[in-house]
């Protein structure tokens, strides 16, 4: 049995696709006012694969219901993740399995810091999901995830290889390089179409020399954690491939929700900053997109 903390867009995504493919799993809910509400439409999803809508019954409790966990698919958002995970502690069996959807990177680390006795898997995750209402969920990207240990040496879970093929994944020993380099491209884009309200395709031109800046100061921010892969190119590629979207943290301004800021290219200054690499442009960058926040009336961090 999965459980899966988070019933929001990505937690309905696999709790759906783990439905369709036979297999057990249950959504925890914050508290009884989540879960009455979600028992009032009798826990139904309307789940929209892009070709057919599966009209699903889900099964859903409370942090405080009583069976023991020992997977764990964690699927908040990255600053509500250690408090949900802190939600479970009394649930969670010794050796249990983590599994973190969360964007940028911080969250995972302070989960396994606060929980030294579950084993933690960190997972890239490239679908994209969205909900019209509470009970609808739309699969709109085709994705893949991208899982590895946030520990190296432990083992991948037995029951990754048996998910149904819905939830394509692969496994990464080494997947630090993977979250560091989503986490660059998302610090080269993201803040950008904050500050301008603009689409990722528009970034370019926006912020002209300033992108540029930016990238090269994450290329060494990469380096500096041993990694090498060509940035530049990676973010001119991202730009392209998404043009017309609006990015996670526009979407997050728009629907007037708390971003991932502090978790995208928050994390990337702390760390630059801890290794005396000085980023100018970056920190003006975050400087800048935590004004909008503020002016919005949305936390900065
Ligand atoms: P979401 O806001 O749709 O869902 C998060 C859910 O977690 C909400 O329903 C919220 O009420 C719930 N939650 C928060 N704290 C809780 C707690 N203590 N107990 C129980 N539930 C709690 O967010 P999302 O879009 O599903 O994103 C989740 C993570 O996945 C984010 O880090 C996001 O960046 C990443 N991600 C999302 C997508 C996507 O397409 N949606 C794609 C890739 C990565
Ligand atoms: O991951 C993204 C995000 O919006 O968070 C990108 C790659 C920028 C696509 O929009």
């Amino acid at each position: 049995m999965l459980h899966i903390i988070g019933a929001g867009s990505l937690g309905l995504l696999w709790a759906a696709r783990l439905q369709l493919g036979g297999i057990e799993s249950r959504l925890i809910l914050r508290n009884s006012n989540r879960l009455d509400q979600w028992q009032r439409n009798s826990g139904m999803l309307a789940f929209n694969d892009g070709a057919t809508v599966h009209n699903l019954q889900l099964e859903a409790e409370t942090p405080d219901a009583n069976e023991p966990i020992h997977q764990l698919v964690v699927a908040t958002k990255a600053y509500a993740a250690l408090p949900a995970v802190e939600s479970l502690r009394q649930r969670l069996q010794p050796g249990a399995e983590l599994l973190l959807l969360q964007n940028g990177l911080g969250a995972q680390q302070a989960i396994a810091d606060a929980f030294p006795e579950c084993r933690v898997y960190c997972i890239s995750v490239t679908d994209g999901a969205w909900r019209p209402n509470e009970h609808e969920l739309i699969w709109a990207g085709r994705g893949h995830n991208t899982v590895g240990p946030l520990h190296p040496d432990t083992p991948p879970p037995e029951w990754l290889s048996s998910l149904p093929d819905s939830i394509s994944t692969s496994w990464q020993a080494d997947i630090l390089p993977v979250l560091w380099r989503k986490l660059a491209v998302n610090c080269a884009i993201n803040p950008f179409t904050l500050i301008f309200d603009c689409r990722n395709g528009e970034v370019p031109e926006r912020a002209d020399g300033w992108l540029d800046q930016c990238i090269a100061e994450l290329q060494q921010l990469l380096s500096l954690q041993g990694f090498d892969a060509d940035l530049a190119e990676q973010v001119h590629a991202v730009i392209l491939a998404t043009a017309n979207n609006s990015s996670s943290t526009r979407q997050d301004l728009h629907a007037r929700r708390r971003t991932e800021l502090d978790y995208i290219l928050g994390y990337a200054c702390r760390s630059a900053h801890n290794a005396g690499l000085p980023t100018p442009a970056l920190d003006h960058l975050l400087a800048q997109a935590q004004d909008t926040l503020r002016q919005q009336q949305l936390p900065a961090d």
